[in-house]
């Protein structure tokens, strides 16, 4: 039976039977996530990755860490990462004051659900997110919300990089020559499906499922996808933001 946990076991592929996929960047999408659920039909041969970033922008975070929270108690191999959204959180609540705190919580993120009426993290989602590794290592991949700086000497041990990063440069050597699954960065659908087609070395997975509407800085009509990416077939299942208003795109144009 598969198994990964923060130590981290190296299948052989002769020991894998179901598909691995990844998913990234949910950001309080919970209906959108049920329905790519839905159409994937997680097995228990399957593996299921999340890269992390479940909470903050959409209007469900708790609602998303709740099904992430129960599809890990009926799945034995559904291994959620950490992404700089969950551990943000968990830093405010320990450095802010209240009031700050919650003005984080409230005004910057949108993600009140996660308290309790004392206006701290409700205990289950406090430990889920302390619970959740940084990276991951396969044997043919490494899994991370945001990336790695291999100009470091140790690229793997600095959380605040592995969880922010943006635009980092693939080195075969510390890579050992395996590809990168990232999220992070809204990375426009058609470079997604390239960047899984021709096998690159990193491959973004983040379609800013968030993103419904005009944005200063990106092209929206691009973005708007919750996409699972299979690590052996390198097929893209995706699914439209359902949980957000949306701009028809054809009239916004
Ligand atoms: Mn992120």
């Amino acid at each position: 039976m598969l198994k990964n946990t923060n130590k981290q076991r190296v299948l052989s592929q002769s020991e894998k039977s179901g598909r691995r996929l990844a998913i990234s960047d949910i950001h309080g999408c919970s209906k959108t996530l049920q329905s790519l659920l839905s159409k994937l039909q997680i097995t228990s041969e399957d593996t299921l990755y999340f890269l992390g970033d479940y909470i903050d922008r959409g209007p469900d975070s708790s609602g998303v860490l709740d099904i992430i929270i129960k599809l890990k108690k009926e799945f034995p191999n559904v291994i959620p990462l950490s992404g700089n959204h969950e551990y943000q959180m968990l830093q405010a609540e320990k450095e802010y004051d209240e009031k700050s705190f919650y003005f984080y919580v409230q005004k910057l993120n949108n993600s009140t659900d996660l308290l309790n009426k004392k206006k701290k993290l409700r205990k289950k989602y406090r430990k889920f997110m302390k619970s959740l590794p940084y990276y991951i290592e396969l044997e043919d991949y490494f899994l991370v919300h945001a990336g790695f700086d291999f100009k470091k000497e140790n690229p793997f041990s600095d959380a605040n990089i592995l969880l922010n990063i943006r635009n980092f440069k693939y080195n075969k050597k510390k890579a050992k020559g395996k590809s990168i699954i990232t999220g992070h960065s809204p990375t426009y659908y058609k470079k997604i499906l390239k960047q899984a087609k021709q096998n690159n070395h990193i491959i973004n997975l983040d379609n800013g499922c968030v993103y419904t509407k005009p944005h200063k800085i990106y092209d929206y009509k691009q973005l708007g996808k919750l996409c699972c990416f299979n690590l052996d077939t390198k097929e893209l299942i995706c699914q439209e933001n359902i949980d957000l208003k949306k701009i028809n795109k054809k009239d916004s144009r």
